[in-house]
């Protein structure tokens, strides 16, 4: 890895999960998952989202004691094996999210920002860890079911900003928070059009935006790729105009790829070197 302007943040997915809707079942076996999460830091993840639960459209819940058995081992020897990076854990359940962050996880993503489980709020704020408020229409069994807004951006704008305030109301410090449209959760290949396209209207809400579009179904549409797996070179198109929107964080299976192209997005964009001021008398 170069050590580049990295004025972003890759998170890697690390799914450990049967059904996941582009790598269900590749990486179920907890080693398997430790090498994938190894491999995805080599190649520039700075955060490795563990996760046990798919939220995939029509996904079934996960029961507790499933959801533990498939993350714990996972986290546990990512950081057993020197894991530098961010643990995440990618969960709606506070049980699992208090084992993670016992076990060394400092971020939970919870695609329901809270409203799935009463207990969550106080179990980041509790242990002091950082969150990711992602917003979603309905819940994953129903949320592709013809998802309507009358204003899409306004409409999520005003979500974040009230869950925001409740983590905050929570004990949560506003440092610790990300913010997510939630690309996918609950919209029309049109609504995440609109949402990429004025990204900077969640920017100015002043905490860093995750964006994640990896492998999504709306890039298959726009490309006519069935296959999740070669929806690549769409999902680096769509990193790539995030980052230039205003977007920090970056959620995505195909880490070098997104690497390279933010690099040299972020070396364009947001150049480090200064010019040395000459002096002219
Ligand atoms: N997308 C997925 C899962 N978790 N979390 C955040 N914050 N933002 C996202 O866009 C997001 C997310 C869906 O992707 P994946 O994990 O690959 O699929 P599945 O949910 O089927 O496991």
């Amino acid at each position: 890895m170069s050590d580049g302007p990295a004025d972003f943040t890759i998170m890697g997915v690390v799914n450990v999960t049967p059904d996941s809707f582009s790598d269900g079942g590749r990486y179920l076996d907890a080693q398997a998952a430790i090498a994938h999460g190894l491999e995805l830091e080599a190649e520039g993840a700075a955060i490795l989202d563990v996760g046990g639960e798919s939220t995939r459209p029509g996904a079934d819940p996960v029961p507790e004691a499933e959801e533990l058995r498939r993350v714990m081992p996972v986290i546990e020897g990512l950081l057993e094996r020197g894991s530098g990076a961010q643990v995440s854990i990618d969960t709606s359940k506070s049980s699992v999210a208090a084992r993670a962050v016992q076990a060394g996880a400092t971020l939970v993503n919870d695609v329901t920002a809270f409203r799935g489980d009463p207990e969550m709020a106080a179990v980041v704020a509790g242990a002091g860890a950082d969150c990711c408020l992602m917003h979603m229409l309905g819940d994953p069994r129903t949320m592709q079911r013809d998802p309507h807004y009358d204003d899409v951006v306004g409409e999520i704008k005003a979500f974040l900003e009230e869950r925001m305030a409740f983590a905050v109301r929570a004990g949560i410090a506003e440092e610790r928070i990300l913010l997510d449209p939630g690309i996918g959760f609950g919209k029309t290949v049109e609504h995440n059009l609109e949402l990429l396209r004025r990204l900077g209207e969640f920017v100015a809400l002043g905490r860093p935006v995750l964006i994640g579009t990896s492998r999504k179904t709306f890039l298959g549409r726009l490309t006519g790729r069935d296959c999740p797996d070669d929806r690549v070179a769409a999902t680096v198109a769509t990193n790539v105009l995030a980052y230039e929107r205003g977007a920090r964080v970056f959620r995505v299976h195909d880490v070098a790829p997104v690497h390279d192209a933010l690099t040299v997005t972020a070396a364009t964009v947001s150049p480090p070197w200064t010019t040395p001021r000459t002096t002219t008398k």
